[in-house]
């Protein structure tokens, strides 16, 4: 007896992978936080997409031989390093996706685009930007092959279809983009000294980690690069207790002493475009209560959007030519096929989640790789993001840009 089964939605994530399709080899370096979504990401695109290469989880690299053998296991990869040198050698791996702390990134990239492989890198692309400069030029002596920033909250569906929205001129020319990246897992003054505070492994503290997402969405948005920016940055906390290992992501435990913070705890600055668009950005990870919360607000001459990423299947939209009796904020459920990426999932209105970032991004690299296109965000978008970044931290640290305001008499 046969039992009905119920019609498959096109957009069912449910595809199974096709074997005879030319693979690709993706070596991973990392498996904390950064290294587990990547892997959601290359476990899962080509089960709810169409892709040209299959991704195979090759291998995954980290130092120490046992714990990444358990990453592998836990993760999905076939086999697992503990030398990215030897990683990148391999000639089962096509593509580096680096997921280390910053102050890897350049020598990992560099070395992995000049042996002939594509390059997926975490943001911010650098901690430098002379070591941003380098990627670029690596990069461009290597023009057949693909080397992509990790800007992944570009490929939210709602984002996305902001920009289309834009780019379609329904908000007319732009006023004003403000955003804001809010987080608190630093309110607690014990929480430890992990390499996100250090300033010679995270480069810089809540401005590189969140800022950068912030400055790639504005200049995504505006479809423009920044100008110039006027920053305020303070370390609120500037002492904290070590730790005596490298920790696991944003969980680790004290192991006596107190160390110094070298980097910013938030950083809050404006943004000019050339265009005379106006901008704002406060990244911080001391808003008590606030967990993720990527928020964006753009006022056009004709209308205004409006996101936040803790409600991330939702955009809404102040459509200013309508009837003022008739106008108001307008709230699009960003979860029907016709969306961005939405037809790679689950029927309408059913939402997605955070990781779907990550696997759209693997999408979308391995179709810029198939095409021979050029990655969007490239690493050439990726310096521009340090270059916002390195202004602020300058216009931070002068106090001719901060103009005190006159005691009262
Ligand atoms: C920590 O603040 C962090 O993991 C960032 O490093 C990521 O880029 C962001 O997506 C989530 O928060």
């Amino acid at each position: 007896e046969s039992v009905e089964q119920e019609p498959v939605h096109a957009g069912y994530a449910g595809r199974s992978t096709v074997p005879h399709k030319p693979r690709i080899g993706i070596g991973l370096v990392g498996y904390a936080f950064m290294g587990a979504v990547h892997s959601q990401g290359w476990r899962t695109a080509s089960r709810a997409f169409d892709l040209p290469l299959e991704p195979h989880l090759t291998a995954v690299c980290g130092r120490d031989a046992q714990a990444t053998h358990a990453a592998a296991d836990r993760l999905g990869w076939a086999s697992a390093e503990t030398d990215w040198r030897a990683l990148i050698a391999r000639d089962d791996v096509d593509l580096i996706d680096i997921c280390t702390p910053g102050d890897s990134h350049a020598d990992i990239a560099v070395a992995a685009l000049d042996a002939g492989k594509h390059v997926l890198c975490e943001k911010p692309l650098a901690n430098t930007v002379e070591e941003a400069k380098a990627m670029v030029a690596a990069a461009e002596r290597n023009p057949g092959l693909v080397a992509m920033v990790g800007f992944n909250y570009r490929r939210t569906p709602a984002i996305s279809l902001a920009r289309s929205l834009i780019r379609a001129g329904r908000l007319g020319a732009l006023r004003h983009i403000r955003l804001t990246y809010l987080q608190d897992w630093l309110v607690d003054p014990e929480f430890p000294l992990t390499w996100r505070l250090r300033r010679e492994t995270a480069g810089s503290g809540a401005l590189g980690d969140l800022g950068s997402h912030i400055v790639d969405l504005a200049q995504f948005l505006a479809d423009e690069s920044l100008i110039g920016v006027s920053a305020v940055t303070n370390t609120f906390v500037p002492e904290r207790p070590l730790l005596s290992s490298v920790s696991a992501g944003l969980a680790a435990s004290p192991e006596g002493g107190r160390g110094r913070v070298t980097v910013d705890d938030a950083a809050l600055f404006t943004g000019r475009f050339s265009s005379g668009t106006l901008a704002s950005f406060e990244a911080t990870r001391f808003a008590h209560g606030r967990k993720n919360a990527l928020r964006f607000e753009v006022n056009g001459e004709r209308g205004s959007l409006s996101f936040d990423f803790e409600r991330l299947n939702e955009l809404h939209f102040f459509d200013g030519t309508v009837p003022a009796t008739e106008a108001g904020f307008r709230r699009i459920l960003v979860t029907e096929p016709e969306h961005p990426y939405l037809n790679g999932w689950w029927p309408p209105g059913h939402g997605l989640g955070y990781e779907h970032t990550l696997v759209h991004q693997a999408r979308d690299l391995v179709q810029a790789i198939a095409d021979r296109s050029r990655p969007s965000p490239s690493f050439a978008d990726g310096l521009q993001v340090q270059r916002v970044l390195a202004a602020v931290e300058e216009s931070a640290s002068k106090d001719s840009v901060y103009t005190p305001v006159s005691p009262s008499d």
